[in-house]
């Protein structure tokens, strides 16, 4: 897919309109790339936070991104990993909510990390499928929308999972 670009490195450190973080329904903050992403932003981060009084599994919502290069933070929650039908549904709703709420924003290019990969228990095989199916019908729905999508990867197994699912 040409605008879907897969790379392995840090998220909070890419230069785009947004990152995806894998927040808890708290979105005060936690550990994982959620502890990176506050600590990197700073702050005001968590004060902005404290006012979105959390966030349900499967939805999104943005904050500014303060001491980040990114402008904005879409936070959103991945499903704990229980192995039901329903996991798979919350996961797909964190992808393409994100979406939605970057194009709400009129946001051109936006990071996704690998939700719930890695606190949260889903298999990595099982999750890069659902998040790759859920940005390309995205994308084949939004033709008139210009949008690059980065899947951050921090480790390279999931870079290899998704290099080899994409170039299907
Ligand atoms: N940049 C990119 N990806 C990262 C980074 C980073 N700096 N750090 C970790 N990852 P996780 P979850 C990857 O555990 O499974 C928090 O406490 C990591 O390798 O951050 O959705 C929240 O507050 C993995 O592939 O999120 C929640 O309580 C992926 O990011 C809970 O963890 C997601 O791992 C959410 O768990």
């Amino acid at each position: 897919m040409q605008n879907i670009f897969v790379k392995l490195g840090d998220i909070t450190k890419l230069d785009c309109d947004c990152i995806v973080n894998a927040a808890n329904k708290s979105l005060l903050g936690g550990g994982g790339v959620d502890g990176s992403i506050h600590r990197a932003a700073g702050p005001d981060l968590l004060k902005e936070c404290r006012s979105l009084h959390g966030c349900e599994t499967g939805e999104a919502k943005i904050t500014k991104g303060y001491r980040l290069k990114s402008r904005y933070v879409i936070h959103t929650v991945g499903p704990v990993y229980s192995g039901r039908d329903r996991d798979r549904q919350d996961l797909a709703n964190c992808y393409w909510n994100s979406l939605e709420l970057a194009r709400k924003y009129d946001l051109h290019s936006i990071a996704f990390s690998a939700i719930s990969t890695g606190i949260y228990g889903y298999p990595p095989e099982e999750a890069v499928p659902i998040a790759a199916d859920t940005v390309k019908k995205w994308l084949k729905e939004h033709t008139d929308y210009e949008i690059k999508i980065i899947m951050c990867c921090f480790n390279q197994r999931i870079f290899d999972l998704y290099q080899r699912y994409l170039s299907k």
